[in-house]
């Protein structure tokens, strides 16, 4: 028996049921599915550059006849969009399963986009546990499910299930050899001629899945107080059997294709019909086609994550009361380099095209210096459009994760298309935002082992830049005067502000020294929103030790001279 999380209990539910190669690039709530295997002999795992070619390699493993998954955040299966549709043409070797992790309500994400219609737009099957021992279960129904129909099947995880705990009594691995390999020119190579027949072999799948999902175990009937039938999938059947423990269920383990026959014969079992579940209307509409009267939720139910507490609105058709949220404002960490970059370009008044990881945070005031952020990759691909626009003073910014992961592409392009002007690689030598998984640019395995490193400048270079400075963003002069410098040239530049994150480093610098005599209160350093400076009751300047990394951007900020540097462990 171990405590341990739905993204746990799905990867030891894998590893059981002879999973032999896992791929993913970390994004929240999927990230620990990974983790679960690093030291994992028996199971090839890696952080890949992107979702994209996680996927790839992934059905490429499976294609070849080894047991694969793929995780992703909700966005990150936008991402391997491309080959996930057509992997429903070609179908899979041996068992391969796409685990979409999603995150209603916006915990940690871009959008909140339901991937139950991701699955339904690809025609592969959908798989949907509500709790971990339903993770660790029904994922190895999945491959079975994978291999018995020839499909990529998707196991939709949320937030809440993810990152659940729940005692699961564990088992040993099932011995799965690899299958061999079999030339299937027409099934594998997707030329029009042969993806129009798989096509049609796709299409009569899905009948046969259809027929499964009536009858699978993964489908489940309770029945109950025959005055309400709940229709439901996910954490949301937990939901409602919380707030109404004594109604009738029809819980779908496996929600697509729609098992319409099932849900018509609960249907008539009880007097009336209620759809629970977070976001779309997903089940709502395939009951409704079925000819089936529902009641659904108010359309405000489709926007954030479902509660307990929302059911009964549901059922009395009412819509959300929003109570304010009195969430802690995020800031960046004591310590992180990224501070001192949104400093200077707020000094420097840039319009800045930003990106997503720690350093979107430089969005908030009182640093306000990151005024877009769409998907990753974007802080480049911005900073040409608005190029394009007219726009002269642009500054684009972008991490070091998320720079291999997709803004290379970008920087060709900008490159390629005879963009001008700076954009500034954040590289704090990690993927700080999910937890500080290595990529290709620290030279480190996700197992911890040395590899090859990606030269990020070299790359720069060959991509087109004219030229690619790297320099210690702590050094806040330094900075300014190259990036000032930088953007004055006719030419597209890379400047890398490279410093490691504070996580990676481990190792704290000594506060500065404050001399309360010398403090004009200012508060200019207080304009770098670290938490470690705060003004007291006094009006003076309070630096806190214990949360200080040494970093001396509010030293840099201080015009009196009242804030004094002290050497850091790390620099002396
Ligand atoms: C398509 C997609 N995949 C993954 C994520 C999750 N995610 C957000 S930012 C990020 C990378 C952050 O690393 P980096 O760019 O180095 O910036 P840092 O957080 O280290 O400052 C990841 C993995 C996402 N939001 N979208």
């Amino acid at each position: 028996m171990r405590f341990i999380s739905g993204n746990e209990a799905l990867a030891q539910g894998a590893y059981e049921e002879g999973l032999r190669v896992a791929c993913a690039y970390p994004g929240t709530p999927s990230t620990e599915i990974l983790e679960y295997y690093a030291h994992i002999p028996e199971i090839d795992a890696q952080w890949s550059v992107n979702e994209k070619v996680a996927f790839e390699v992934a059905l490429g493993a499976s294609v070849r006849g080894a047991r694969s998954l793929c995780a992703a955040k909700h966005v990150g299966v936008n991402v391997a969009m491309d080959p996930l549709m057509t992997s429903a043409y070609t179908g899979v070797g041996a068992g391969f399963v796409l685990v979409s992790c999603d995150d209603p309500g916006i915990h940690s994400s871009q959008n909140e986009q339901d991937n139950r219609l991701f699955a339904k737009a690809a025609k592969i099957p959908l798989i949907e546990p509500s709790s971990p021992s339903e993770a660790y279960a029904f994922i190895k129904t999945a491959f079975q499910v994978s291999e018995e129909f020839d499909t990529p099947v998707m196991v939709r995880m949320t937030t809440r299930i993810s990152h659940t705990k729940e005692n699961i009594v564990i088992g040993t691995r099932k011995d799965i050899p690899v299958r061999p390999f079999t030339v299937n020119v027409p099934k594998y190579v997707m030329v029009p001629g042969n993806a129009y027949k798989r096509h049609i072999e796709l299409e009569q799948r899905l009948v046969r899945l259809k027929q499964y999902a009536e009858k699978t175990f993964l489908n489940t009937i309770e029945i109950n107080n025959r005055e309400i039938g709940f229709i439901t999938s996910g954490v949301s059947y937990l939901y409602a059997k919380e707030m109404y423990p004594g109604a009738s269920f029809l819980k779908l383990g496996f929600s697509w294709p729609f098992p319409e026959t099932l849900a018509r014969s609960f249907s008539k079992k009880v007097k009336k019909v209620y759809i629970i579940e977070e976001l779309e209307p997903f089940l709502e509409e395939h009951v409704r086609l079925a000819g089936i009267p529902c009641t659904g939720k108010h359309p405000s139910f489709r926007i954030g994550e479902l509660r307990p507490e929302h059911i009964p609105y549901i059922v009395r058709g009412k819509s959300k009361e929003e109570k304010a949220s009195g969430a802690r404002k995020p800031v960046l960490c004591p310590g992180c380099p990224h501070r001192s970059v949104f400093t200077v370009l707020k000094k420097l008044k840039k319009i800045v095209a930003g990106d997503i990881g720690c350093y979107t945070l430089g969005a908030l005031p009182p640093l306000s210096s990151l005024h877009t952020c769409l998907c990753m990759g974007s802080g480049i691909t911005f900073f040409e459009g608005f190029g394009k626009a007219g726009e002269r003073n642009a500054v684009g910014v972008i991490g070091d994760s998320t720079f291999v992961h997709s803004g290379i592409t970008g920087l060709i392009n900008a490159a390629y298309n005879k963009a001008r002007g700076v954009i500034i690689i954040l590289d704090n030598s990690t993927t700080a935002m999910t937890g500080n998984q290595p990529h290709p640019g620290t030279g480190v395995t996700m197992q911890g082992e040395q590899t090859k490193k990606l030269s990020l400048e070299d790359l720069c270079r060959v991509c087109g830049a004219d030229s690619v400075d790297v320099i210690n963003p702590r050094d806040v002069t330094a900075l300014e005067k190259l990036i000032i410098r930088r953007t004055r040239e006719n030419a597209l530049s890379v400047i890398i502000a490279r410093y490691p994150c504070r996580f990676v480093l481990k190792v704290g610098g000594c506060p500065p020294a404050y001399d309360k005599n010398k403090c004009k209160k200012c508060y200019m350093c207080l304009t770098v929103d670290c938490p470690a400076v705060r003004k007291s009751e006094d009006g003076y300047i309070v630096v806190d030790n214990s949360l200080c990394a040494g970093c001396n951007v509010c030293v840099e900020m201080c015009g009196p001279g009242a804030l004094e540097r002290n050497k850091t462990k790390h620099e002396a």
